[in-house]
């Protein structure tokens, strides 16, 4: 019986990195180049100019590669997630949730593969890995690695790809998120978990049952791309991240334990830091150049105390940067856009397509097409994704009819802004907001909009006519095709 599906998992990072290469879509730099603001401006001229990602072989201050835009085209994502089109894995996931009973035998044996595919997204426990080639629990130092001050106003170097291990005190279950980490000295780092994200619920509840001073926390920086690129996915609370990344490569994720505690990391990690918060301790951290493309002001976080450092015996270091759009994260977020529409699709069949362009940041600005099918159903629609996981944060939702391509933003635009009579069709509502948006009035807290830019019905109170948009007959196009050849016209 055939597989369902064929993909060639990556081991590890350096795997990544070889294929990029060979793909063309990797640089190698040779050359000094310094982690304080230059990178930045390499990786910041590649993305914007369709440019490659980058091996930088000798870092200025470091002995460690850096690694950096692996993510930042359609094509690198399509090669970091074994596909040749992101689509494919929406359409893998569809094919999960209308999975149906089976009927026959026929239909019995058509399960087996879907069944041997969730199989094998199971993390598996394995005693030791590649990460701990080398184990230091003192004499270790942050300063050894080229971690990036990114732009100018940043508060110092942060650590910018990590992925950040914790557990849910009340349920033991794993949670895996990307949060940044101000390096404040060789030890100790920022954790910037903002309030509506999994570790930062994991220390509220541990802090609140109020048993113990510290918590455990686990760092993998640099593994896999399915695995590296799982941390950022908006996954329902609870919903291990290793296990998306294992159906993502179609391969188990293995998972070894921590020196010091019994958190479990990725075991192909190339860099894994281990240690503990200290419950209750807070610390200035930023300001940051971050994704909105501006700086995010400092605030309090928790801080991360290391005890002990593992890593491969050369290990190469994994790096992002953010700021003005359209960056790597552009295309990371992208990719989720494509990959969770299936998801949403789930809770609203009505919704056709979304889309997330660059310069909303992800959240800022959601265009969503939709067929509608009873009077306030787009009004439904925009409370049902600000109900939804992390697209609450959604600042500005568009709605429009199923005819329109949300994927071309000029066509919005142009419909929308036609049909809408601003003070009938435009909500106001209030609530959680990203911590990173700096208009609202205050942190976390404050309004959303929702453009109801659907054809308004007789039954939604509109008595007037709604007019058809113009289209040429097909007859007179055809026609013209050949005149216009004719004409000498190409
Ligand atoms: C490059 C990059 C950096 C990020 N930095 C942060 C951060 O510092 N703090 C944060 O809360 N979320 C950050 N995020 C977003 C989270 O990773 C994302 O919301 C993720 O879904 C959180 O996982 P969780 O739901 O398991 O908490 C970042 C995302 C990317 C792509
Ligand atoms: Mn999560």
């Amino acid at each position: 019986m055939g597989r369902a599906f064929e993909l060639m998992p990556f081991d590890d990072l350096r795997s990544f990195v070889r294929a990029l290469e060979k793909a063309g879509e990797l640089v190698r730099v040779p050359f000094e180049v310094d982690p304080y603001l230059e990178i930045t401006e390499f990786a910041d001229r590649a993305v914007k100019r369709g440019g490659p990602a980058f091996l930088f072989e000798k870092p200025k201050g470091s002995q460690v590669p850096l690694a950096i835009n692996l993510f930042a085209s359609a094509k690198r994502m399509e090669i970091a997630l074994g596909v040749a089109n992101v689509e494919a894995i929406a359409a893998r996931i569809s094919g999960f949730l209308q999975m149906q009973k089976p009927e026959g035998l026929i239909d019995k044996l058509k399960m087996i593969p879907k069944l041997a595919e969730i199989n094998s997204a199971f993390p598996r426990s394995v005693s030791t890995g590649p990460c701990k080639e080398v184990i230091r629990r003192k004499d270790f130092s942050l300063h050894e690695f080229p971690i990036l001050h990114c732009w100018p106003g940043d508060g110092g170097r942060f650590i910018t790809l990590p992925l950040v291990f914790s557990q849910n005190p009340e349920t033991g279950k794993r949670n895996c998120g990307m949060y940044r980490m101000q390096v404040f000295d060789g030890q100790t780092t920022g954790m910037h978990w903002q309030k509506h994200k999994q570790g930062a619920e994991h220390y509220r509840r541990l802090f609140a049952a109020g048993k113990q001073q510290r918590m455990s926390v686990a760092v993998a920086i640099g593994a896999d791309p399915a695995t590296m690129y799982s941390a950022i996915l908006p996954l329902p609370p609870d919903l291990d991240e290793m296990l998306f990344a294992g159906f993502l490569r179609g391969k188990p994720v293995e998972m070894v334990k921590c020196e010091t505690s019994d958190i479990e990391v990725p075991a192909n990690a190339e860099i894994v830091l281990e240690g503990y918060l200290d419950l209750g301790e807070l610390r200035r951290e930023g300001p940051f150049g971050d994704h909105t493309g501006f700086y995010s002001l400092d605030d309090e976080y928790p801080v991360f105390h290391i005890e002990c450092v593992t890593h491969r015996k050369r290990p190469i270091y994994a790096a992002t940067i953010v700021g003005p759009p359209p960056m790597e994260d552009y295309y990371m977020g992208k990719a989720i856009e494509r990959i969770f529409l299936p998801l949403m699709r789930m809770q609203l069949p009505e919704v056709r397509d979304i889309c997330m362009p660059a310069e909303g940041v992800f959240h800022n600005l959601i265009l969503v097409s939709m067929r509608k099918s009873y009077p306030g159903h787009a009004r439904k629609v925009m409370h049902a994704i600000w109900g939804l996981g992390q697209a609450m944060f959604s600042k500005v939702i568009v709605v429009v009819d199923d005819d329109v391509d949300v994927q071309n933003v000029a066509e919005v635009a142009w419909k929308a802004l036609n049909n809408i009579d601003p003070q009938r069709d435009i909500e106001f509502v209030m609530g959680p907001v990203d911590s990173l948006d700096h208009s609202s009035r205050l942190p976390n807290y404050g309004s959303k909009m929702g453009i109801d830019a659907t054809t308004k019905w007789t039954s939604e109170g509109f008595g007037r006519r709604w007019p058809a948009v113009i289209t040429m007959s097909p007859e007179v196009k055809q026609r013209v095709d050949s005149l216009w050849k004719r004409a000498g016209l190409t």
